[in-house]
């Protein structure tokens, strides 16, 4: 059986709630006949928001990142059991830009991704190379070091997570790595999994780092890439619609 592939858009810290409605709805519009799971990871304020626009539809909701802590004197820091309240299916953890701007390494990331399984939130796990680890040749090293902590930390759960290939040099940048490099990672994260468990065909490998309408099909097509996790295009319903009529 072929697994259900799945598009999960990342707005990073965009929108406003003008601008989320008629998007979502566009989106929601567009969405009969896809055949892969559609989800969106949003910015923590519009989650009520997005509760209310996807409700009945099959737009997945997301967050785009998550507390390792139950709850307590953390401030500003959103927990799994909060995310859940509001109906969100999906997590994304240890995203680049968190990595680089918030000090995030490789155990909290790990941690993270706990408190999310812990509480039924499916972690999106984000792993990928600098351009300097890339070409110094550490690309398999980088995100097998990062994928390593998740497994240790995460046991058999490992099977519930989703993992975002994402090399850093293609996110924000245009640049976006070639079908052949990014199956040569997804090989690489597959065979790590495989390792770890024999369910590990059923985990969802994305590729993210400017995906967009015009280079999703040749990406999509590729062996290991079960979807993508999409940035800027993900703004546009257009384009994100035309990414999830290519992940078939
Ligand atoms: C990008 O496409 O730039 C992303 O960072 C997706 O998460």
């Amino acid at each position: 059986m072929t697994k259900k592939k799945l598009i999960a858009g990342n707005w990073k810290m965009n929108g406003s709630v003008e601008a989320n409605d008629a998007l979502v709805r566009t989106v929601i519009g567009g969405l009969q006949g896809a055949t892969c799971t559609v989800a969106v990871c949003v910015p923590a304020p519009y989650l009520a928001q997005l509760q209310m626009l996807r409700h009945g539809s099959a737009l997945e909701l997301g967050a785009q990142d998550v507390s390792r802590h139950e709850q307590g004197a953390y401030t500003g820091e959103v927990s799994a059991t909060m995310l859940k309240d509001f109906g969100v299916r999906y997590a994304i953890v240890g995203h680049s830009e968190r990595r680089q701007y918030h000090g995030e390494d490789d155990q909290l990331v790990a941690d993270k991704a706990k408190a999310a399984l812990a509480h039924g939130i499916t972690p999106i796990v984000c792993v990928g190379e600098t351009l300097a680890e890339r070409e110094a040749g550490h690309t398999e090293e980088v995100v097998r070091r990062q994928l390593a902590t998740v497994i240790h930390t995460n046991g058999h759960c490992i099977t519930e997570i989703v993992v975002a290939y994402e090399p850093v040099w293609a996110i924000g940048t245009g640049k976006t790595a070639t079908p052949e490099q990014a199956q040569q990672v997804h090989a690489v994260l597959r065979a790590q999994l495989k390792a770890a468990t024999p369910q590990a065909d059923r985990v969802c490998i994305l590729y993210g780092g400017s995906m967009n309408a015009a280079n999703a099909a040749s990406l999509l097509a590729q062996p290991d890439i079960d979807g993508g996790l999409i940035g800027g295009a993900s703004l546009k319903a257009p384009d994100f619609l035309q990414i999830i009529a290519a992940a078939r």
